[in-house]
């Protein structure tokens, strides 16, 4: 029998089978996918097949290839990651202008990830209500370029409910990551897409959470209408420390767009002359925040690079 995991509670596993059931499951014999050193094997998202016994619980048999995964890596030295999710469909961003602040950076980095692993995804600018005429005018511009870009935009408010329905149809069917920094307001949108979820907002931040403990369960919300909601506190991004240099510049839409017109095939859009980058950035093409967003990535991979042992 094949189904979904839904849940990942230490070593269970809620499974929800192609025909409706939710059976508890345990994972049987040894799982080594290839290449992850991972904590747990499965994770929520995951397609497996289950054995069920007499007791009405199951053993994990096989798991179907992914998608994509996300990991985090542990803070310990053992290098091992834990997977949060898996076969995600898409993710959706939030952001706030103010309160706090979220940083372009923080978004772009989050969307070359994203490219890297064929995710899209939808920005989310949450907490509109308490905008200073100054400050809407900025996401207006902030919106209006990732829009260009081709991101879609939702202004909302999650604790008023202000453009949260726009949100749904979206929503349908689809296994979605919610993302953002923490104190952007990620619970209270779970909550209000999902009252009956009851999600715990600000006393008990995520970055609380993420301190005190050192295992992450992780739990996909059902849709009433269908898909599942993952709000994994802490992720910045779909492994980054994958993308190489090289790559870097086809996770930036906007940036690619132009450097096919460079002289050099291997321009790295720095300082090589001939550069349409560098002249799209001139002409305001490319706006000059995903230029440094995409300089300090190059750079942090620079750096990684030599600190690497061989
Ligand atoms: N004014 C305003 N406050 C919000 C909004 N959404 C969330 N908040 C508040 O921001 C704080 C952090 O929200 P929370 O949902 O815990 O953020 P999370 O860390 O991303 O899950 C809480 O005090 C919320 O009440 C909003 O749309 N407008
Ligand atoms: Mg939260
Ligand atoms: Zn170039």
């Amino acid at each position: 029998m094949k189904g979904l995991v839904i849940k990942n509670t230490g070593s269970w596993y809620t499974v929800k089978t192609d025909d409706g059931r939710t059976v508890e499951s345990k994972i049987k014999g040894n799982f080594r996918l290839k290449g992850i050193r991972s904590t747990n094997p499965v994770a929520v998202g995951d397609r497996v097949e289950i054995a069920v016994n007499q007791e009405g619980t199951a053993f994990i048999t096989s798991i179907d290839e992914r998608r994509n995964y996300i990991v985090r890596k542990s803070q310990n030295l053992s290098k091992q990651s834990h997977i949060l999710a898996a076969n995600v469909d898409q993710a959706v961003l939030v952001v706030t202008v103010n309160y706090p602040q979220t940083s372009t950076i923080f978004i772009d980095r989050f969307l070359a990830s994203a490219e890297a692993y064929r995710v899209p995804v939808v920005l989310v600018f949450n907490k509109t209500d308490r905008l200073s005429p100054d400050e809407r005018h900025y996401q207006q511009a902030v919106c209006q370029l990732y829009d260009t870009i081709g991101y879609a935009c939702y202004e909302i408010s999650a604790a008023t409910g202000q453009g949260v329905d726009r949100l749904m149809p979206l929503l349908k069917d689809k296994i979605t990551l919610l993302s953002g920094n923490s104190g952007v307001g990620k619970s209270t949108l779970i909550n209000q897409i999902l009252p009956h979820a009851n999600l715990k907002t600000a006393e008990i931040s995520d970055a609380h959470n993420t301190g005190m403990h050192t295992t992450t369960f992780s739990e996909m919300l059902a849709l009433p209408e269908g898909g599942y909601l993952i709000d994994t506190p802490g992720i910045k991004g779909f492994g980054t420390f994958d993308i190489e240099p090289e790559e870097l510049t086809s996770y930036f839409r906007d940036i690619f767009h132009f450097a096919r017109d460079c002289k050099f095939s291997n321009c790295t859009h720095t300082h090589e002359p001939g550069c349409a980058v560098r002249q799209a950035l001139a002409d305001h093409y490319i706006a000059e925040s995903r230029y440094q967003s995409y300089l300090s990535m190059r750079n942090d991979k620079e750096e990684n690079k030599y600190r690497e042992p061989y």
